[in-house]
């Protein structure tokens, strides 16, 4: 079933439900060649959330800002490519929502603990704000909040859970968002974890 979140924001549960050994395979491949690491804000804070990156362009955050780059800061080699079964699952969600070329160069992989949060934010690092944005939400379950084009609008708050796939487009592109602490539990594939997978066209 797909829920209309907002104008341009669709949840379509369990989506990514049928693949989730592949894709679960798949992050593990990437994360041999680019572990984990926690990123620094430009404000000199270290991220609770653990990250990496594969496809063309990965996501990264240090002390001079954010920025997309090519290669693994931490490797100096280039991210590892995307994996096909991940790029073909951002594009057909993206199809399903409606956007027929939609290609992503970019999969940023966030790894949340329990009381891990990712604090509300606008994701505005991408050259053009009419590709949407894909998330694949996999493991323990989270408290999404989802606000507006303004840090002081309200907030609405969404249950996201394993296989769960969003598309972001449209006016919802632009609007604050952020993940509440982790709760602790048990995924009985992914274990005491969660993890986000957000598919981008960075360039
Ligand atoms: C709404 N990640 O990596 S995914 C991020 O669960 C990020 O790890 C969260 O926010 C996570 O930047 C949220 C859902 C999401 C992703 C991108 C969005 C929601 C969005 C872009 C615009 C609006
Ligand atoms: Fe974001």
């Amino acid at each position: 079933t797909h829920e209309a979140l907002a104008d341009g924001a669709i949840l379509m549960h369990g989506f990514a439900l049928a693949d989730e050994a592949a894709i679960l395979h798949a992050i593990e491949q990437v994360v041999e060649a680019a572990p984990f690491r926690h990123m620094n804000t430009p404000g000199g804070f270290r991220m609770s959330v653990a990250m990496t990156n594969c496809g063309a362009f990965g996501w990264v955050t240090d002390r001079h800002g954010y920025r997309y780059s090519p290669v693994d800061p931490q490797s100096g080699d280039p991210w590892p490519q995307m994996p096909p079964i991940l790029q073909a699952l951002a594009e057909r969600a993206a199809q399903e929502a409606g956007y027929r070329d939609f290609s992503p160069d970019a999969c940023l992989i966030n790894r949340y603990e329990p009381s891990t949060k990712m604090s509300l934010h606008q994701d505005k690092d991408e050259q053009d704000f009419n590709n949407p944005i894909v998330s694949v939400s996999l493991g323990l379950p989270a408290s999404f909040q989802f606000g507006g084009l303004k840090r002081t609008d309200p907030v609405r708050k969404y249950a996201l859970h394993h296989g769960d796939v969003v598309v972001w487009g449209g006016p919802s592109r632009l609007f604050y968002h952020g993940i509440l602490a982790l709760k602790q539990g048990q995924h009985p594939l992914v274990g005491s974890l969660r993890l986000n997978l957000t598919f981008r066209k960075a360039v």
